[in-house]
């Protein structure tokens, strides 16, 4: 099926900034979906509150456009009362980090078949500019004028250690690797996670003097390398692109099934 009618036409215009990184995570979600030759009624996307999760308002699937934070729990229902449907989750950095933080680690850590995509723009988009988990220290915000102090987290480290079996990471910039990596993800039978950092010239760049979203670009292009390559070992401050968990694990909707029979034999006697 041809990706424009995966597309939700009559909620066009979107909402979205000019230059804003999330229509390029969409164009290639629908692009992994295309390839992988998913019908409509075959795919579930679930999504929290954000200029990101407004993401599901724009494509023709079964969709939940549910609470801030909660994504990843409302998926999880989703997916336990029909595990034969392919569920995605698409989130912003404040969706999945802050406030949804908790629900992150447990649905990595309980390995459910579906694909959390994490659209890091390093920023609350729609709310007006205020700092995040991902944000780091030294950046500027609306909540933070003087720059923050806080750490950030390492999404993929995050994912690793609370489980997720398959977790790459990608940039805007680098659209190829955006429809490979959900298309691999969606493919992965387990916790799947894709970070994709994602521009906000609205609030990020303007705060943080990055002119314009070619800029952002830029930096996107520049300051990222292939996960193992000898640049990062040249220079410890690139960030890495690419697969870095690719495991198998058993899935937990299987796992569950384990349960209902030895219950169902329980009742039977
Ligand atoms: C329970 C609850 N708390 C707070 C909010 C307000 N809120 C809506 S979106 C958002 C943050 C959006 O940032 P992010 O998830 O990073 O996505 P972006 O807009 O940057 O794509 C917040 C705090 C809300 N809608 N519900
Ligand atoms: S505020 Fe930022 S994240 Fe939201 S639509 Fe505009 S550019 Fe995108």
């Amino acid at each position: 099926m041809p990706v424009k009618d995966y597309i939700r036409k009559r909620f066009f215009p979107h909402i979205w900034c000019p230059g804003c990184g999330h229509g390029i995570v969409l164009g290639g979600m629908l692009g992994a979906i295309e390839e992988l030759g998913l019908k409509k009624k075959d795919v579930v996307m679930v999504s929290g509150i954000g200029c990101s999760s407004r993401i599901v308002g724009y494509v023709d699937f079964h969709t939940l456009h549910t609470l801030h934070g909660r994504a990843l729990a409302f998926a999880t229902g989703v997916k336990f009362s029909r595990p034969e449907l392919n569920v995605i989750v698409p989130m912003g950095d404040g969706d999945a980090t802050a406030i949804g933080g908790n629900h992150f680690i447990h649905a990595c850590r309980r390995n459910i078949n579906m694909t959390a995509i994490v659209m890091n723009n390093r920023i609350y988009g729609m709310t007006g500019g205020q700092f995040s988990p991902l944000s780091g220290p030294g950046i500027y915000a609306t909540t933070a004028p003087y720059s923050s102090i806080d750490y950030d987290f390492d999404i993929v480290e995050l994912a690793r250690g609370s489980g997720a079996t398959f977790v790459a990471r990608t940039t805007v910039y680098h659209v190829n690797e955006v429809k490979d990596y959900i298309k691999k993800a969606i493919q992965h039978k387990g916790f799947s996670v894709v970070e994709i950092l994602s521009q906000c010239p609205t609030y990020f760049g303007r705060k943080n003097k990055l002119k314009d979203v070619n800029e952002m670009l830029e930096y996107f292009k520049n300051n990222t390398t292939p996960v193992g390559s000898q640049a990062k070992k040249d220079n410890p401050n690139l960030i890495e692109r690419g697969i870095f968990v690719q495991i198998q694990k058993e899935e937990y909707c299987d796992k569950y099934l384990n349960v209902i029979e030895a219950a169902s034999k329980e009742v039977k006697g």
